[in-house]
């Protein structure tokens, strides 16, 4: 299930977000996720199964974030949460075995409080983003190591991240790096993600 560029989606992007999830996972990305704060959950549900034949005929997994209602009743191939969305334990539960689980990770002292049954991290924010207006203080890429560090798990990288980043994401230890804007607002997201994976593959 790797695959070292994570896209998600914007809905305040020009690109539908269809066409972003479609532009990411031909381009290469084998993580896509749905993250839409405001969408009803119907519509938001309609979103994944209407996708989810297209990413997995990509090579893509189709992540939805948030919403654990749409997540099991899809059947998506897995669910993202941060701090805050719930009992981790209590949804890990809900989820049948092979659906993944993805949770949000801000500080070192936040992977000590990891249940299993977690499937991977995703780490940050790196640097400051106006993509999360309310994000946590940014950690840095000393702090990405340090969660890195801390845990066992899979480590996707996130905020702020753009072209020219791989190298120093790579030396961290994370597996990958997780992108909103460099991808949803490129001129041609497809290429973005084509060109973040050649890039980190060249790290
Ligand atoms: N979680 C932490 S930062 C972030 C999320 C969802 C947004 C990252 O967006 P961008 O545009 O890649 O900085
Ligand atoms: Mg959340």
């Amino acid at each position: 299930m790797m695959g070292p560029i994570y896209v998600i989606t914007d809905p305040d992007a020009d690109l539908c977000v269809a066409e972003q999830a479609r532009a990411a996972a031909r381009g290469g990305a084998v993580w896509v996720q749905l993250r839409d704060k405001t969408a009803p959950d119907y519509d938001l549900a309609a979103l994944v199964r209407l996708l989810l034949p297209e990413m997995a005929g990509l090579g893509a997994l189709l992540i939805v974030n948030d919403r654990v209602e749409v997540a099991l009743a899809t059947g998506a191939d897995g669910l993202h949460i941060g701090q805050g969305d719930g009992d981790v334990a209590a949804i890990r539960q809900r989820m049948p075995p092979g659906m993944i689980l993805g949770l949000s990770i801000e500080t070192v002292a936040q992977t000590r409080l990891i249940p299993p049954g977690v499937d991977y991290i995703g780490a940050g924010p790196v640097r400051a983003t106006p993509t999360k207006p309310d994000h946590a203080a940014p950690i840095g890429f000393d702090g990405l190591a340090q969660i890195v560090v801390a845990t066992a798990l899979p480590t996707y990288a996130i905020g702020g991240l753009k072209p020219g980043d791989a190298g120093a994401v790579r030396a961290t230890g994370a597996v990958g790096m997780a992108v909103v804007s460099a991808v949803t607002r490129a001129p041609d997201p497809e290429a973005a993600t084509r060109a973040l994976l050649a890039e980190w593959w060249a790290a």
